[in-house]
């Protein structure tokens, strides 16, 4: 299978190429590309090097697969492009998710969707995939009405320009700020651009793609994104009402046997997820599993992950496989 990765140079291009590799991804040729910044860079694979490309030779290169994370524009400009030469493009970027024309992935709950006719499919935004991992097998369970999240996000989720103001506050130096304000000892309720609602981008991705990937609006979801001086990991406070009595002992054991979900969750041992210990790991953590005592059937808990594995590469590389697996590319 010839595979493009768009996006190679970036940061979560550096953690999508470490899957594929880590997966055995079953790849014969792999087309490395970026802006025209990088065109002739040299990378390295598996062992070998590789010189990055541009979009119009990859194009023109016709691989099976593209998975791109190079932003929306690129995604809005190219992906069409990759798509009419009989490409099929796993989209990481926020420009496709909600098109009613391309489906919206978390493989683990909506894979199924999938067909040979799909040749643009976007991947959810980071901390939704990880708040529909948990929240799918509940809802199935339960049912949802009304979810209520708030959300401390790292700054990887930024991009390298955030990891470095974050560095260099650290260390004191002065350098190029990717945020407003300080992010070190600081925490900022922005994640993403303001909307005219007075909401966050980033809380309207969490408010509405979970219904898409669920298929179902009969629930509703509102969320508060903030920004905090974590170098990776995204971390989910989630308040979750349900039509059903849901009874914590019963939601441990139903989220236990939930694949690609880990419980940590003993408040006698002082067990519960964290960013640091999410990092570089695949699954999607979640504890502090309690019921909300202040209204019936509803439940809080704290839902982990490293943004840039199952919030953005995993995710995307799974789909992948799943196309293949079903010999659906
Ligand atoms: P480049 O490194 O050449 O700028 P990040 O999110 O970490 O900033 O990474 C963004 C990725 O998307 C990089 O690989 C970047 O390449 C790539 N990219 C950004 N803009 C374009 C573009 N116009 N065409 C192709 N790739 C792009
Ligand atoms: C963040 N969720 O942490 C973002 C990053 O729509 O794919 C990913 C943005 C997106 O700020």
């Amino acid at each position: 299978m010839k595979v493009a990765v768009v996006g190679a140079t970036g940061m979560v291009g550096e953690v999508m190429l470490n899957v594929l590799r880590e997966r055995n991804f079953p790849l014969t040729e792999l087309l490395l590309v970026a802006s025209e910044r990088s065109v002739g860079k040299k990378m390295t694979y598996n062992g070998k090097e590789h010189t990055v490309i541009g979009l119009a030779d990859a194009v023109a290169a016709k691989p099976d697969l593209a998975i791109f994370s190079a932003g929306g524009d690129t995604s809005l400009e190219w992906a069409p492009k990759f798509a009419e030469v009989g490409t099929t493009v796993v989209d990481n970027s926020s420009a496709w998710r909600m098109d009613p024309t391309k489906k919206l992935i978390v493989p683990e709950i909506n894979a199924s969707e999938l067909t040979k006719e799909d040749k643009i499919i976007a991947n959810p935004n980071c901390s939704t995939i990880q708040l529909v991992m948990v929240l799918a097998p509940l809802h199935k369970k339960y049912k949802m009405k009304r979810v209520v999240v708030s959300t401390y996000q790292s700054v990887s989720g930024t991009g390298v320009k955030a990891v470095q103001q974050l560095e260099n506050e650290i260390a004191g130096i002065k350098g190029e700020m990717a945020y407003p304000y300080p992010i070190s000892r600081n925490a900022l309720p922005h994640c993403d651009v303001f909307m005219d609602n007075g909401y966050t981008k980033e809380e309207m991705k969490l408010s509405r793609e979970p219904q898409k990937i669920f298929n179902d609006r009969t629930f509703s979801l509102t969320a508060t994104a903030v920004r905090i001086p974590t170098a990776g990991g995204h971390s989910e406070s989630v308040n979750v009402e349900f039509y059903n009595d849901a009874d914590v002992s019963e939601v441990r054991q139903i989220l236990s046997k939930t694949a690609g979900v880990v419980v940590q969750d003993n408040p006698d041992t002082n067990t519960y997820p964290m960013p640091v210990y999410a990092h570089n790991k695949d699954d999607v953590f979640v504890g502090r599993i309690r019921r909300d005592e202040s209204q019936a059937n509803t439940l809080n808990m704290w839902i982990v992950a490293d943004n840039l594995r199952k919030g953005a590469a995993t995710n995307a590389v799974q789909i992948a496989e799943y196309l293949n697996n079903n010999n659906l590319l």
